[in-house]
């Protein structure tokens, strides 16, 4: 494991994960100790002149919700056009409290916020792309144009779009590493363990 985080301020940005309500205690999809993460990433802003925030940002009837397949359950999976699809708890419901960011998150230093999953039909766990690994949501582009080309991830879930993101950074050539300490998993199932191989994998600095 490496110990520091990229040199470069002009090149580098915090790529800041999914960190609203409803991943926090008391959230509707709550991570545990999600709320932690929030400290840990309002010091390491202070160390960057670049960041993005994602935002995941459903319309009320979206498809990975439990609720929209009468007979399943929350943390089933079903099957999608696009592959297997994990059915959640109605979360981040777009402009309810539940997809605010948490309130004490604090990065100046974000100068985008990518909106993610607002399609009915597909999920998005990555910033990069929906859930079908093709649709892009624009991320990869913007960074691009600005020249950033290595990225320091921190946010929720480390297993589902925390992971989702570094890996499609990496297959998009970014250089990526996650601040583990700056995450918390869900775990359904090995998930953390899962996806901390497959990003160790893909060529993944994780410290
Ligand atoms: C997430 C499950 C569903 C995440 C989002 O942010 O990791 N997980 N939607
Ligand atoms: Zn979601």
């Amino acid at each position: 494991m490496r110990e520091e985080l990229p040199e470069d301020p002009r090149r580098s940005a915090l790529l800041v994960i999914d960190v609203q309500n409803d991943f926090c205690p008391g959230g509707a999809l709550a991570v545990p100790e999600g709320n932690e993460v929030v400290e840990v990433i309002n010091r390491l802003a202070g160390r960057f002149e670049h960041a993005v925030l994602t935002q995941d940002w459903h319309p009320p009837d979206h498809r990975s919700f439990a609720s929209t397949h009468p007979g399943h359950s929350p943390y089933t999976s079903i099957a999608m056009p696009y592959g297997a699809q994990t059915l959640w708890p109605d979360h981040c419901v777009q402009h309810s409290v539940g997809a605010d960011f948490h309130p004490s998150l604090e990065v100046r230093c974000a100068q985008l916020v990518i909106r993610k999953g607002f399609r009915r039909t597909i999920d998005s766990y990555s910033a990069f792309f929906e859930n079908d690994r093709i649709t892009p949501t624009g991320l990869a582009g913007y960074l691009r144009d600005r020249g950033l080309g290595q990225l320091v991830l921190a946010g929720l879930a480390t297993d589902y779009c925390v992971a989702y993101s570094a890996i499609d950074a990496r297959r998009l050539g970014f250089s990526v590493t996650v601040l583990l300490e700056a995450c918390r998993a869900i775990n359904l199932d090995g998930s953390l363990q899962h996806a901390l191989d497959a990003m160790r994998e893909a060529g993944v600095e994780l410290i």
